[in-house]
């Protein structure tokens, strides 16, 4: 009973690492997959999973993590996991909590603390599931954790272009040619940045890529111990939908932040706080051109400077917001002189 009252509204009491070597070291997505080589995806499974601790089941909606993770009579995963349909991760996530609530209200279950997980691609969470995963965060008596893994396509049918695909990117639905350069014209869809303006009793959201890997678990164990609802986004490089060789995941990470392109924050009740090298261009220290990332990636070898330029641009404009990088809202100058 003690762990009952303990634990009233938070899944589990997950301590932050403090620093790499004291990364607990039992995996819990393991071998048994067919990934491709270099899928930083699969490293945020085994990441966040890590994190998250043995009490714990996972939800995966279709996508790249639900079809290479589950062949026939092979698995990666160590825990309870289930499949969910395209866009159901907030569905899921939200029935699952509610379920185990009850069970345990009613003295089926054991009363403990079980981290619900329910994870989705960008395609499942910020186009099609976008719906559920706003309603789930709008319950905030049921503790969840809602991971969207951002490989910026619908990779696992072949790489078509989704809300969350960047300007120009080369995929299944978007082939450059010679009439037309560009032909995937839309700025990407700032699904973070949404989901937390909106959602004013959701107590946490936060970005994060693997990349940095401690910090990254470190925002799962906080999301999973903070109760109700909450929602993180991740930017996972993918060799094969973005065109590079397997060996540069980590860097092209790196980069997307170092250009400031993808911003790593945090939004807890309320309040943003920066991360690592977002912090540091926040605090003034110069972004590196997006070109240094852009070009190492065959899925916008087409660009030309005018399409360079103005792809910097637009990443210039993001740390002109009234929240830099996290919430497209300017004030009305003009109106107030
Ligand atoms: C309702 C529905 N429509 C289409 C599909 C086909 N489908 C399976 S996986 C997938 C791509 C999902 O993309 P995303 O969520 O980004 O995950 P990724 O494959 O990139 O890991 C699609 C379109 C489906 N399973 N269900
Ligand atoms: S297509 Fe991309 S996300 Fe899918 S398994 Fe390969 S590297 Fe991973
Ligand atoms: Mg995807």
């Amino acid at each position: 009973m003690a762990e009952t009252t303990t634990f009233t509204n938070a899944t589990q009491v997950l301590q932050p690492f403090k620093g790499v070597k004291k990364v607990t070291i039992e995996e819990y997505f393991s071998s048994g997959h067919r990934t491709c080589q270099g899928c930083e995806s699969a490293l945020v499974m085994k990441l966040m999973v890590k994190a998250a601790g043995p009490r714990t089941i996972v939800l995966g909606s279709t996508g790249c993590m639900y079809v290479a993770n589950t062949t026939y009579y092979s698995t990666p995963w160590v825990v309870p996991w289930m499949h969910t349909q395209l866009g159901s991760s907030g569905s899921a996530a939200l029935g699952t909590a509610a379920g185990l609530k009850a069970l345990m209200k009613k003295g089926k279950m054991k009363a403990e603390p079980i981290n619900v997980i329910a994870f989705c691609g960008d395609g499942g969470g910020a186009d099609m599931g976008l719906g559920a995963i706003s309603a789930t965060l709008t319950h905030k008596e049921y503790n969840s954790l809602i991971l969207l893994y951002d490989n910026e396509s619908y990779a696992n049918t072949d790489i078509q272009a989704s809300g969350s695909t960047p300007y120009g990117a080369h995929t299944t639905f978007s082939p450059p040619g010679k009439a037309r350069r560009i032909m995937h014209t839309r700025w990407k869809k700032n699904t973070a940045g949404m989901l937390a303006a909106g959602h004013p009793e959701c107590r946490y959201v936060a970005t994060v890529c693997a990349s940095y890997a401690v910090e990254m678990m470190n925002k799962v164990r906080k999301a999973l111990s903070i109760g109700g609802p909450t929602f993180i986004h991740s930017l996972d490089p993918c060799p094969k939908g973005w065109d590079y060789d397997p060996m540069l995941s980590h860097e092209l990470g790196e980069l997307a932040i170092e250009c400031g392109i993808f911003p790593l924050y945090e939004v807890e009740d309320g309040v943003v706080k920066y991360y690592g090298k977002t912090k540091a261009i926040v605090d003034g220290r110069p972004r590196k051109p997006v070109r240094e990332y852009l070009l190492k990636q065959g899925r916008f070898a087409h660009f030309i400077e005018e399409d360079l330029a103005y792809f910097q641009a637009k990443v210039d404009e993001m740390w002109t917001w009234e929240i830099p990088g996290v919430v497209s809202f300017r004030k009305d100058l003009k109106a107030k002189a």
